[in-house]
């Protein structure tokens, strides 16, 4: 047991944590204006990135355990498997960047790969959501002692703008859960574009990438059979309810997950089931819907090999390794920045 002194001078788990927060008037600024402009366009739309409120993080940890959805636990395995080769791309001092950190259930492996051969580790989790980058930094100032945390609450961009101020050692950083194909293709290349501005030669990237696979195997993990991801998608409708005074019955709407094979990916889409107007009272806006008339809400890109070393290579990185599960669903890749 520690005596007194030593534990007074053990820093404590707030001592161990900062939060840098991006004003929340920015946030709902966004988001009323992108719901106008998603819903009064033709063919109507709302980007994906608000699917992820408070109820919407916890529904999508949800996702994550279902049966149907194998990209986690694969991602997962992948990841036990090579935590330990990972830790040693590095030197004593690195720092472990997770951008949309979530609940940072598979960050575990990595830091206590990192922290086998390390004394402490600063953790930076960037994640839209307050409420789980708070409950997850919690549990993991808890769970390891020689882990400090700084958080920041924002979007991807804001959180890379502001990473070379508070971290000045080599960084892994982690985009992990196929979070990357939820941009359109040239997106994913200019988003890793402005990974690399804020990388050295010393740090490494590394991505999880799902690979694209027959539809029988991709439309049940994006519509499983206990209605978790129509729960999900459907919580934007609620959630325009809750924060601009929308009037949405959710049993007006049915959640549909169909694989573009050409383009390559899963596409969500919540069906009016009716025709209806829908009232949304702080933006003074009536939105009319045909039956059948769809809101397109997600779009999730599935990649070959050959794509990845092609997206790799256009923003600038080469790829130092690269691991596959046993069925090839998935892919975990170490992307080297390549002198700019
Ligand atoms: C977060 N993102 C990578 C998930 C995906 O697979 O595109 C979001 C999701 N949408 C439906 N299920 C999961």
């Amino acid at each position: 047991m520690l005596d007194r002194e030593a534990q007074k001078a053990m820093p404590t788990a707030r001592d161990r944590y900062t939060l840098l927060a991006q004003s929340h008037e920015a946030f709902s600024d966004n988001f009323a204006n992108d719901v106008r402009t998603g819903l009064t366009a033709s063919p109507k739309y709302l980007l994906c990135r608000y699917l992820y409120d408070a109820q919407g993080s916890k529904l999508f940890e949800e996702i994550c355990h279902l049966p149907e959805y194998y990209l986690t636990r694969t991602e997962r395995h992948i990841l036990a498997d090579h935590a330990d080769e990972i830790a040693q791309l590095f030197g004593e001092e690195v720092a472990l960047v997770e951008l949309g950190s979530g609940s940072a259930s598979k960050t575990r492996l990595l830091i206590e790969a990192l922290l086998r051969h390390r004394s402490k580790l600063r953790f930076v989790p960037v994640d839209i959501s307050l409420s789980i980058l708070e409950e997850s930094s919690q549990a993991l100032l808890e769970q390891y002692r020689e882990v400090e945390i700084a958080a920041i609450v924002g979007q991807f961009h804001d959180g890379l703008a502001r990473l070379n101020k508070i971290v000045a050692c080599p960084k892994l950083l982690l985009f992990l859960g196929s979070s990357l194909g939820n941009f359109e293709r040239q997106e994913a290349i200019r988003f890793l574009e402005l990974v690399h501005e804020v990388m050295t030669e010393k740090d490494r990237l590394l991505i999880g990438i799902d690979l694209r696979k027959h539809p029988s195997i991709l439309e049940p993990a994006y519509d499983d059979a206990q209605g978790v991801t129509a729960r999900f998608n459907l919580n934007l409708l609620a959630r325009i309810n809750r924060e601009l005074e929308g009037n949405f019955n959710l049993a007006g709407f049915r959640h549909r997950a169909v694989y573009n094979a050409e383009a390559g990916r899963m596409e969500m889409y919540l069906d009016s089931l009716c025709d209806q107007t829908v009232p949304i009272h702080r933006l003074a806006l009536d939105v009319h819907f045909t039956e059948g008339e769809a809101i397109h809400t997600e779009n999730s890109y599935k990649y070959s090999l050959a794509e990845i070393g092609a997206l790799a290579e256009a923003a600038g990185f080469g790829i130092e390794r690269q691991w596959l599960d046993a069925e090839k669903r998935f892919s975990v890749n170490i992307c080297r920045p390549l002198p700019k």
